[in-house]
């Protein structure tokens, strides 16, 4: 057991250079995470029994980025009650519109959360199961907040130099 309360599956190798900001969120944090390749298609046995043992094994959210046909965050939903995140990976022929809506057309009864395609989707989907942990952890809790207000100082920054550059 490795300890870790989120996990983050993702398809092939290739998908690893577009989960850098999810991976370096969750290092901010100080949340602990479990990485692994891992394919519906290519390797489901593996997929089937991650899944299958992955409350057992101590997780509360699991993360799943994949590209293509993508598969992977449904088919760790059928095989766990866990929240699941999908991580649509944009690239390929249709520049990643497959995988979202690989991702996003659940059929009733199996959930999956999709964060967005390519732009913050990668980030918000490690702040979104950091807000799930956070439910039952108030120092968590309190670091959202520490990051929103952050956040907030930073697009008012900008916009007081935006308007010294301007005039106004
Ligand atoms: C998906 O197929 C992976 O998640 C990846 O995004 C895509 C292409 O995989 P590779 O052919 O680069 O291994 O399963």
């Amino acid at each position: 057991m490795s300890g870790a309360e989120v996990a983050l599956l993702m398809g092939s190798k290739s998908d690893l250079p577009k989960l850098e900001d999810t991976i370096s969120t969750f290092e901010e944090f100080g949340v602990g995470l479990t990485v692994r390749i891992m394919s519906a298609h290519r390797t489901p046995a593996e997929v089937a029994e991650f899944a299958g043992n992955a409350e057992e094994s101590g997780y509360r959210v699991i993360l799943c980025a994949a590209g293509g046909a993508a598969h992977l965050a449904g088919v760790v939903a059928a095989h766990s009650t866990l929240p699941v995140i999908g991580i649509p990976i944009a690239g390929g022929a249709l520049q990643g519109m497959d995988a979202l809506l690989s991702t996003v057309q659940m059929p009733g009864g199996i959930p999956v959360a999709s964060v967005a395609l390519g732009g913050g989707g990668p980030k918000n989907a490690a702040l979104f199961a950091i807000e799930i942990l956070a439910l039952n952890d108030p120092a968590l809790a309190r670091k959202l907040k520490e990051f929103r207000a952050a956040q907030r100082a930073r697009v008012a920054a900008a916009d007081d130099e935006l308007q010294r550059q301007t005039g106004n």
